[in-house]
């Protein structure tokens, strides 16, 4: 239907389009608006929480306004659009980020001072949007930033979880899940009612001939479950581009329950399909890095694919083109394998409902998709199992099974003496039950495949994909190291030190350009300048400080170093390498004399990161930091030079708080196994130091900062599998005498019950130790000692980091951006929308 206003009447339209606030009496107004009609608030009812609610609004109305104009622009110049499709975006709080990147930041703070507000307090009203679990997820939120400041005419798409991830509560030690219930009040979406898509589940398959005589499959009888869009504005920096990033929600087909079964008194069965329905895109999984294989996640998966493409399709065919244009218009990238039923949906509506042949619908299919790999641990690759796809998706296994035997039956003509390649690189596994690997389908199904680090790309290269390479060429594998948007990481978290390197820089250019920080090392003598970047680092740490205290309720002295780990916790991150560590560190406090103890480095251990609810070990890793906290904090001989904190609930909004504080940051995965790692980014972006294994992006971030300005320890990812052998085959195994005494004191009771503990101690004792903690124990423990020696020499400490952070441009998801858009989309910005009247 044409619903455009006709052409006699727009200029009335005009003169009434909505205007976006400019000076701070214009958003002064705006927010007061808000607050006195939608809020329905007054001066006499204004609590901080409806200061933000009006803020938020005033703000909403802006981006929507410049949202509107990009959109109306890019449906104008039809250019080719990037689709992100991510089951997660992990974005964390949006106002402050709207605020800055709409350079509105002075006027927000005097026009809120003026009504009466701090800046600082309204922010932080804010509930994090946390429908992610980690760098995979704030990955994404990072890329949707990049994009809009870039200018590239992109969408993101995702679910609209109504919980995101769990709140993480502390109870005596150990880890409580509370459910994050972030949608109370959420000003950033805007509800699409009017756009809809149905969905299918189940059902079953017909074959016909239609009246050409051509074979067709029709999928019918399933069970329809309706998605709605729910659209939130994403702002660029310094531009006037607003991208969409758009979240699907589950409701019954039939609305708010069936009518039929209720007119019959079947009132629970009415409301059970809707509940049903709605259960769809009620919880994200709270799993990172780990395949669960569940029947409601592979619901999400497809439900998510479905609503996407149908759009993407309907936003295609308003263009008219041929289809053998499609991919010409649309790159769609595969964040991870979650959204790879993309491949076979795409192949179904080309084939069953625009009955193309199936070489022009597969060749359009490889052309338009990317996928982008996350990891090589065969733990956290997808397999789904043959009979419950069959079950939810009938015609999909089919389409899946006919990609195989395409691809088979071209492996084997490319390779006739090679065999037993074809079960190795199939995409179903024969298992019992058979399995569809979506990591092959991904491959198979796309034209690009990344990585997101050097080190990761080759090992995906040559380990998971080795077959694939040969059968494609080396030309379809690439890597795009990650990277980090420096409006939120260093802008947005660290005012002080982004307006230091303006001053120096004249002006903020390098927010948009990081390799402009490069200047910055002209600096590194300086002394005014040092004196500041000190002070700053110092500040940030009192302010961790005072967060610790309040929240944590331990004192932390902000002149000791700052070591800190914050990151999912997981076996292979080794947090209890870190914890084994303290430990140690805590056992040699113990035995010296007061006068050895007066040399040493005081020093606060955070730990902060949320464990999977169902991973036993990773909640025992928890409940060892607390409890080694609670020794060691209240030891009379200790005080200050050592302390042990946990930093509860880690998020994004913490992050922006914990990540200017470090002095050094821990980042000490086993070799191999972290694909990339992103916090090492912004945490020397924001001049702290690393210690790290030679794993994901440490290595590049090596390279670019210089081997004196990070601490490197532990075994190469070259040398895991030897020593993995050697564990199970090789001699008795020998425990380095410090960490036999660790677990000595653990299994002591010094931590108290050691019975939890039994577990982390035995899978290194008893069980191969298979992240080779036990090989790299001694190099991470003298390679801290290391650390506490420079940090002894404050100037040469000092002038690391400035050095550090001068050198890390490379590190700007711009950059991995500005790659994927000519590597992988082939897509070019599009220019920002005009002022209006301009
Ligand atoms: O574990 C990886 C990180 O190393 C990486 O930095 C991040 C973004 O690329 O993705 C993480 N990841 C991998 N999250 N989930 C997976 C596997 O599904």
């Amino acid at each position: 239907v044409e619903a455009s206003v006709p052409e006699e009447q727009r200029e009335a339209w005009k003169k009434h389009s909505a205007k976006e606030f400019k000076t701070k009496d214009q958003f002064e107004a705006d927010v007061v608006r808000h607050i006195e009609t939608t809020l329905a608030r007054s001066l006499f009812n204004c609590d901080e929480a409806a200061a933000y609610a009006g803020t938020a609004l005033a703000l909403r109305d802006r981006l929507i306004i410049e949202w509107n104009r990009t959109q109306q622009q890019q449906t104008f110049a039809d250019p080719k659009r990037v689709y992100y499709l991510s089951l997660e975006f992990l974005m964390g709080r949006a106002l402050d980020n709207a605020i800055l990147n709409v350079g509105m930041k002075d006027i927000a703070k005097q026009g809120l001072e003026e009504l009466g507000f701090r800046m600082e307090d309204v922010i932080s009203q804010e509930r994090d949007a946390a429908l992610g679990n980690g760098g995979l997820g704030r990955l994404a939120a990072c890329f949707l930033d990049s994009l809009a400041t870039l200018n590239y005419p992109a969408w993101g798409y995702a679910l609209r979880y109504r919980y995101g991830i769990f709140r993480q509560e502390i109870v005596d030690g150990y880890q409580v899940e509370v459910p994050d219930y972030w949608l109370d009040f959420n000003p950033w979406e805007f509800p699409r009612h009017d756009v809809t898509v149905d969905v299918q589940f189940y059902g079953g398959v017909r074959k016909y001939t239609d009246d050409s005589g051509k074979q067709l499959s029709v999928w019918e009888n399933g069970e329809i479950v309706t998605a709605v869009a729910y659209d939130a504005p994403i702002p660029g920096y310094g531009t006037r581009t607003t991208n969409n990033l758009r979240l699907w929600s589950s409701k019954a087909s039939h609305g708010e329950f069936d009518f039929t079964k209720f007119n019959s008194g079947e009132y629970e069965a009415s409301v059970a399909d809707q509940q049903r329905a709605e259960t769809i895109s009620a919880v994200l999984y709270p799993n990172d890095s780990l395949d669960r294989g569940k029947e409601l996640r592979l619901k999400q998966q497809y439900f998510w694919c479905a609503a996407s493409l149908f759009d993407i399709v309907r936003r295609f065919k308003k263009s008219k083109k041929a289809w053998k244009e499609f991919a010409n218009q649309v790159a769609i990238q595969l964040n991870d394998t979650h959204p790879t039923l993309a491949i076979p949906e795409l192949m179904r509506i080309l084939l069953d409902q625009e009955s193309l042949e199936w070489d022009e619908a597969w060749s359009i299919t490889q052309a338009t998709f990317g996928y982008t790999n996350h990891t090589v641990m065969p733990e956290a690759l997808e397999k789904w199992s043959v009979p419950l796809v069959q079950h939810l998706l009938p015609r999909h296994l089919q389409i899946i099974y006919d990609i195989n035997f395409h691809f088979l039956q071209y492996v084997e003509r490319n390779f006739p003496k090679e065999r037993e390649m074809l079960s190795r690189v199939s995409i179903i596994e024969e298992s019992e039950p058979k399995r569809v690997r979506m990591a092959f389908l991904a491959v198979i199904g796309s034209h690009k495949v990344n990585g997101v680090a050097e080190l990761h790309s080759d090992l995906v290269r040559t380990t998971i994909f080795k077959d694939f390479v040969k059968i494609y060429g080396p030309d379809k594998f690439t890597n795009v190291t990650n990277g980090i948007t420096p409006r939120r990481w260093l802008h947005q978290a660290n005012p002080r030190l982004s307006a230091l390197i303006a001053s120096k820089l004249g002006g903020h250019d390098f927010l948009r350009d990081l390799n402009l920080l490069h200047k910055v090392e002209a600096y590194v003598d300086d002394e005014e300048f040092r004196k500041e970047f000190r002070a700053i680092k110092y500040a940030n740490k009192v302010r961790l400080a005072k967060y610790t205290k309040e929240v944590e309720g331990i004192t932390v002295n902000p002149s000791s170093l700052f070591d800190i780990q914050v990151k999912r916790i997981h076996e292979y991150k080794r947090q209890q390498l870190n914890i084994f560590g303290v430990i140690h560190r805590y056992l040699e406090l113990k035995s010296m004399s007061p006068e050895a103890r007066s040399k040493v480095q005081p020093r606060v251990s955070f730990f902060g990161g949320k464990a999977a609810p169902g991973y036993w070990m990773a909640k025992m890793v928890i409940h060892l930091i607390n409890q080694v906290g609670k020794v060691v904090n209240a030891d009379p001989d200790i005080g200050d030079l050592l302390k042990v904190v946990f930093l509860s609930d880690y998020n994004v909004s913490k992050a922006e708080i914990i990540t200017p504080a470090s002095d050094i940051s821990e980042h000490i995965s086993t070799a191999g196994t972290e694909a990339s790692g992103t916090s090492n980014m912004k945490f020397v972006l924001n001049g702290g130091l690393i210690i790290g294994t030679c794993d994901g992006a440490n290595i590049e971030i090596t390279r670019e900062v210089g081997e004196d300005n990070i601490f490197l320890f532990g075994n190469l990812a070259e040398d895991v599998e030897d020593l993995r052998h050697a564990h199970f085959y090789g001699d008795s195994f020998q425990l380095d005498p410090s960490l036999q005494r660790v677990f000595d004191t653990i299994r002591s009771g010094t931590f108290g019950d050691a019975g939890p503990f039994s577990g982390l101690v035995d899978s290194i004792v008893d069980h191969g130790d298979y992240y080779l903690v036990s090989d790299d124990f001694k190099s991470y423990v003298e390679t801290q000692g290391l650390i506490d020696e420079a940090y002894k020499d404050q100037e040469a400490w000092l002038t690391r980091t400035i050095t550090a952070v001068s050198r890390m441009g490379f590190f700007s998801s711009d950059r991995c951006i500005d790659e994927y858009a000519e590597m992988i989309w082939n897509v070019e910005p599009l220019p920002p929308p005009k002022m209006n009247g301009a």
